[in-house]
């Protein structure tokens, strides 16, 4: 077999064997990018098992924040992610004790745009800040998006459908004469 030849062998996840400990983090996730993966990925690097908590489009609204993606589609893409081992949704601040103790969290991780919120969880377990990922984020994604392609007929079109409401979905509205 040589390395132009897919392995057929699922991609395992990292050895748990090796790495034991289960890790916690929340988060919105919106436009999953680059950032996201390397902190499961990182996280994953130290941990046996981690769980992820995604904030639903209700706890978004209390945090001020409005997701493009979402909440089904968000969790069902962190849930696709091979270091993601259990997604479960984050409905309010308060959940985070609770969920320390339910599923036996070793260690609370978060990037270091939050460092020191979660202090106050250290009698619970570890509560560990990680670099984020410099460059991109969900926000900068959503400027890039309406900056590049915000007057694209397309996106124009999809605006104006949005806009005149539920009557025709994206595939039809293409497909006026038929062509998509
Ligand atoms: N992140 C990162 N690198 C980036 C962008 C984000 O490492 N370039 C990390 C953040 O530090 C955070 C996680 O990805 O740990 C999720 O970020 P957001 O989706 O922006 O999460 P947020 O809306 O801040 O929600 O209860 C806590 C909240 O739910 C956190």
């Amino acid at each position: 077999m040589n390395a132009a030849t897919p392995s057929l062998r699922p991609r395992s996840r990292v050895a748990p064997a090796i790495l034991s400990g289960t890790a916690l983090t929340y988060g919105t996730y919106d436009l999953f990018h680059v950032g996201h993966v390397r902190l499961f990925r990182r996280i994953r690097e130290r941990y046996g098992f981690l769980v992820v908590a995604v904030s639903t489009d209700e706890f978004n609204a209390v945090k001020g924040k409005r997701s493009t993606v979402p909440f089904e589609e968000r969790i069902e893409i962190v849930r696709a992610c091979r270091y993601v081992d259990l997604a479960i949704a984050e409905n309010d601040w308060a959940q985070k004790e609770h969920d320390i103790r339910a599923y036996g969290v070793t260690a609370f991780v978060m990037g270091d745009d939050w460092r020191g919120k979660f202090d106050q969880l250290r009698p619970l377990c570890d509560v560990v800040y990680l670099p984020r990922t410099l460059g991109v984020s969900s926000t900068g994604l959503k400027a890039a998006v309406v900056s590049r392609h915000g007057n694209a007929p397309e996106v124009r079109q999809f605006d104006a459908m949005a806009l005149a409401g539920p009557s025709l979905d994206v595939g039809e509205a293409r497909r006026p004469g038929g062509h998509s």
